[in-house]
């Protein structure tokens, strides 16, 4: 069995995923933390985009091998451990790694989002960030019964959107804001997510508090409404 470290960084979404991968799995790992605002040598060496997550994979007798990118991380627990997130009909692996994808640009835009300092600019970005979720109500709205992304199952899907709710459901409860609150299946997957023990171990007890303190610093036009 290989030994597996994962280096992380406290707040990253993309390291939560992984995270919440591998507690599905109950599989063992050494989670590093490193600091992004000084990132340590020995990092800088073996990270090819100076970026978290990395998944260092130790093998008896191998030199270790370093797999970076969250949704490739994703695809290796995969390939290699059970149970199987994923579904087994290619066709619907697929979808799911397309929604995946599109969870990885809803996380860019949200990182544009509380960065924002013009007002315009972030009314505009919610806008497109609401319009991007009304496309996962919809798909969502496909399922017959349960409230995951697949319906009954956990599935990488999941793990991929936890960590971007986390985002919403603090914005809500400090802010006036509410740019997704309406969507009923999301609503739903959000309150699902939010209780399943996985999403809720990969991250500390304070961190709603780190995660305003780190979007107050930007003080940009969300900074400001959550410091107000
Ligand atoms: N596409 C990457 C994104 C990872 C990413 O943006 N990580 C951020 C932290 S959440 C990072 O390491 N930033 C440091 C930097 O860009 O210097 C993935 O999916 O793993």
């Amino acid at each position: 069995m290989s030994k597996l470290t994962l280096i992380s960084h406290t707040l990253c979404p993309f390291v939560q995923r992984a995270a919440i991968s591998l507690a599905e799995k109950s599989i063992e790992f050494e989670r590093k933390d490193i600091d992004l605002g000084n990132k340590p040598d020995w990092f800088l060496k073996i990270s090819p985009l100076g970026k978290v997550p990395l998944l260092i994979v130790s093998e008896d007798g191998k030199d270790d091998v370093v797999i970076f990118e969250s949704n490739v991380i994703l695809e290796y627990l995969e390939d290699t451990t059970e149970p199987k997130l994923h579904p087994t009909d290619a066709l619907e692996r697929a979808r799911h790694r397309s929604w995946n994808e599109f969870g990885s640009a809803l996380l860019g835009e949200m990182w544009g989002y509380y960065n924002q300092k013009d007002q315009d600019k972030f009314n505009q970005i919610g806008q497109e960030l609401a319009a991007k979720l009304s496309m996962v109500e919809a798909e969502l709205a496909k399922n017959k019964s349960g409230d995951f992304f697949a319906g009954e199952t956990f599935s990488t899907v999941d793990a991929v959107y936890a960590p971007l709710f986390r985002y919403f459901d603090l914005i809500e409860s400090e802010t006036d804001i509410s740019i997704i609150a309406d969507l009923e299946n999301v609503g739903k997957w959000r309150k699902a997510l939010r209780e399943r023990s996985s999403v809720q171990a990969v991250v500390a007890s304070n961190f709603s508090q780190l995660l305003k303190q780190f979007m107050v610093k930007f003080n940009g036009v969300m900074g400001q409404k959550l410091a107000a």
